[in-house]
């Protein structure tokens, strides 16, 4: 029963560490949607690109929120293309990683990975404090 419960926390441990890179949240705006049956289109051929995870259309603000999946970059060209393929206008975006120089997009990777590895050290610190003090607890 003691060896299961540290097989237990051993796992949970594994699980916290687990790499998880920030997803791309992309905001666009888009011209001539009239009622519900745009709405529908333009989110219906939006999740059709590979690599979109989740399309929130906002028909009285004009916009789509996109959520693009892990390790995934969208480049604004081709949602461009769609919004327009679809008989809408595209009228510009935000959050896409291609509108940033290269070097910008470089840097910022490296910080997103520096921040995920500060929060996996951190996690790893304080599962492996609660593994300790859960071994003494055994032994009360
Ligand atoms: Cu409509």
């Amino acid at each position: 029963m003691k060896i299961l419960k540290v097989g237990l926390l051993s796992l949970a441990m594994i699980g916290m560490i687990s790499i998880n890179a920030k997803a791309e949240e992309i905001t666009v705006g888009i011209e001539g949607m009239t009622c519900q049956a745009c709405v529908n289109k333009v989110t219906e051929r939006l999740m059709a690109i590979n690599g979109i995870e989740k399309v929130e259309v906002d028909l009285e603000n004009k916009t789509a929120n996109l959520k693009v999946s892990d390790d995934m970059h969208i480049p604004e060209s081709l949602i461009k293309t769609v919004i327009t393929s679809t008989g809408f206008v595209y009228t510009g975006g935000d959050g896409f990683m291609d509108m940033m120089p290269q070097e910008v997009q470089d840097v910022n990777m490296k910080v997103e990975e520096a921040k995920q590895t500060a929060e996996n050290l951190k996690n790893t610190a304080e599962e492996t404090k609660k593994t300790v003090s859960s071994f003494w607890d055994m032994f009360k």
